[in-house]
């Protein structure tokens, strides 16, 4: 079985007015950092080349493309990706993607350790609204710039071991984990961008978010029995400010590295991942134990209906 020092590059604040190449440059020093620790692969968060910009309502969406990538790699992302192949750490990192055919996602990429992209994942849970909400301290329109990701909850065999990735919001919902679970997915690499404070008033404080951040991904790793990295973007973001709480969740659920500060800092950890082995071979056996027959509403229904 495979084993890798994996790395989370939890980044800091990316001001609107920041340039690709200034957040680049961070980029490559968190890479320089990780190199140095040992790490061989090596998460950013989600939209880590720019600002979140969601919270910015824009009239026309056409003006938020400043934000999004029509390839990948491209002009600004090149030399992180040729320093990365140099340094022969795999690397996942998240952008807007703008497609060809004028399509925008919310997008993740996995590289193998000579820098080759060998995955791309679309975030499929988008949330928020898509409209400008008055009621909102803050708006979050992940709905208005982005469609829901069309690839599914694919998995790869990467540098030995079999990774999935997903994005924020996923981390939220259990049928993200277990759509990669049914595939053996051993890692899966999440960045997220996540307010501290919800836009909507009676939010929950900080520390609720924190812990819900941590309950989500921790409960991933354990009913799938896999490892689980999430990784932030936090910080004040031209007056916004983000929730940091990057860690990395072992297949027991138990948390073996966490950010300290809200700014560019490197987490890490070895994985082995024969640990991932004795979970899928006895309480969460899939095939022994799971009854598909009676889960049909998980597919079958979108919301919730009380019929009692
Ligand atoms: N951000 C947040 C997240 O899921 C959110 C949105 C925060 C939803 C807290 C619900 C509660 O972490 C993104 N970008 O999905």
């Amino acid at each position: 079985m495979a084993e890798l020092v994996v790395g989370g590059a939890q980044m800091g604040p990316v001001q609107r007015a920041d340039s690709r190449a200034i957040v680049v440059a961070r980029m490559i020093a968190l890479l320089e950092r990780a190199a140095a620790a040992g790490v061989e692969m090596l998460i950013y968060p989600e939209l880590a080349l720019t600002t979140f910009f969601p919270r910015w309502y824009m009239a026309d969406p056409v003006e938020a493309d400043a934000f999004f990538e029509r390839e990948m790699p491209n002009a600004a992302t090149a030399p992180l990706f040729a320093r990365a192949r140099e340094l022969r750490i795999a690397i996942s990192f998240g952008y807007a993607e703008l497609t060809p055919e004028g399509r925008r996602f919310n997008t993740a990429i996995l590289t193998d350790r000579a820098g080759r992209i060998v995955g791309k994942y679309r975030k499929i849970h988008l949330p928020g609204h898509s409209e400008y909400d008055p009621e909102r301290s803050h708006q979050h329109l992940e709905k208005r710039y982005f469609e829901p990701g069309d690839l599914g909850f694919p998995v790869w065999r990467n540098a030995g071991v079999v990774m999935g990735m997903a994005i924020c919001n996923d981390r939220r919902w259990p049928e993200t984990y277990r759509c990669l679970g049914l595939q053996g997915v051993e890692l899966v690499v999440i960045g997220y961008n996540t307010p501290s404070v919800n836009s909507l008033k009676g939010s929950e404080g900080l520390e609720r978010r924190m812990f819900h951040s941590d309950l989500s991904l921790q409960a991933g790793a354990y009913q799938n029995a896999t490892y689980v990295v999430g990784v932030a973007k936090a910080g004040i973001e031209d007056g916004h400010r983000l929730m940091g709480g990057s860690i990395i969740v072992d297949p027991d659920g138990v948390v073996l590295a966490r950010a300290e500060t809200e700014d560019d800092e490197l987490i890490a950890a070895p994985c082995d991942f024969a640990a991932c082995a004795f979970g899928k071979s006895t309480i969460f056996d899939f095939a022994r134990h799971r009854r598909p027959e009676h889960y049909g509403r998980i597919t079958a229904q979108t919301g919730a209906t009380v019929e009692v």
